[in-house]
């Protein structure tokens, strides 16, 4: 595409062939999780993505290129690398321009997903809107991004820290489906319900690919968020994890942390308020997630034979 964008060979070859790949996101790998979990999480999704049958290929900024596909060289420098910037859509550019590194969020990872051309991309939680927002303006650009383009979002629904009704009705207003997998429920990312419903319940990786594809097929533009509950042996109940959700939330007003910081900061507090079963959580629940985002890759690739 330009010199700024940068595909790996077994990417590249795979798309070239109609073969499954997934994408997937990084600053769940430099701002998401600490080290060494952060690195465990990532070389272990793109071992998932194999297994199932798919080229992953994990997006991230290196010296002001964007990789579509990382080395295990690349992964390593993400996990281990202090202050590589967190990469919303309006950061691209600037660190393209500027030669800086960056991890990319949900929204960027779609942009860079959908240039490259591949449709799935598995994480493990979007961003959304704020508890609060109605006086921060606080919402996630990954909901705009979800609003535009074209790629598949396979998540755990979303953290509880976020206002989850506030965002199913952002996601509404603009037009994107939220499918659940298995479930009818929107999944609160650590536990298997919120108490919000989902658009539509889909049983298998098939009938979500035909959704994308009769979007297509319609000329629909826009995301498709496919909401996959953690795995109920990896599940952490209400409640244990709600009072640490309030006091991350707490934690984060009394010292007045704002903007992009804000996701990382509670993210941080909450692994740290838990030691090793948040990380034991997320990292299940990614892989849930790349599996099931291989299988409707697979799926979308096989419908285009
Ligand atoms: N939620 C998580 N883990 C994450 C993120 C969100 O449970 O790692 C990351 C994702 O990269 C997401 C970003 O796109 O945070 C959202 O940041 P913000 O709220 O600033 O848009
Ligand atoms: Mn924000």
């Amino acid at each position: 595409m330009t010199e700024h964008l940068l595909i790996a060979p077994d990417v590249r070859a795979a798309l070239h062939a109609g073969e499954p790949v997934v994408a997937l996101e990084s600053t769940i790998i430099s701002h998401g999780f600490p080290y060494p979990a952060n690195l465990e999480c990532a070389v272990a999704a793109e071992l998932v993505a194999r297994e199932e049958g798919a080229v992953p290929a994990t997006i991230a900024l290196i010296g002001g290129v964007i990789r579509v596909g990382l080395d295990s060289i690349g992964l390593e420098y993400l996990a281990t690398t202090a202050g590589v910037a967190k990469a919303s859509r309006r950061d691209l550019a600037t660190l393209v321009a500027c030669g800086s590194d960056g991890a990319t969020t949900v929204a960027a990872t779609m942009m860079v997903a959908a240039m490259a051309g591949i449709r799935v991309f598995a994480t493990g939680g979007i961003g959304g809107v704020h508890r609060g927002a109605e006086t921060s303006f606080d919402i996630s650009a990954d909901l705009e991004e979800l609003a535009h383009t074209d790629v598949a979002v396979v998540c755990a629904g979303a953290k509880s820290v976020l206002d989850l009704g506030l965002t199913l009705e952002y996601l509404e207003t603009h037009g994107v489906p939220v499918l659940g997998y298995q479930t009818g429920e929107f999944p609160a990312f650590y536990t298997r319900t919120s108490g919000f419903g989902v658009d539509a319940r889909l049983d298998s990786a098939e009938e979500i690919a035909a959704v994308v594809r009769a979007r297509r097929e319609l000329g629909i533009s826009g995301g498709v968020v496919v909401a996959n509950p953690i795995p109920a042996e990896h599940e952490i109940p209400h409640a244990e994890i709600d009072g640490v959700i309030e006091t991350a939330l707490a934690e984060a007003a009394e010292r007045g942390v704002r903007g992009k910081a804000v996701t990382p900061f509670l993210l941080g507090r909450i692994h740290a308020l838990t030691g090793g079963a948040s990380e034991e959580a997320n990292k299940e629940l990614v892989y849930n997630n790349v599996r099931l985002a291989a299988k409707v890759a697979g799926a979308l690739a096989e419908g285009d034979r």
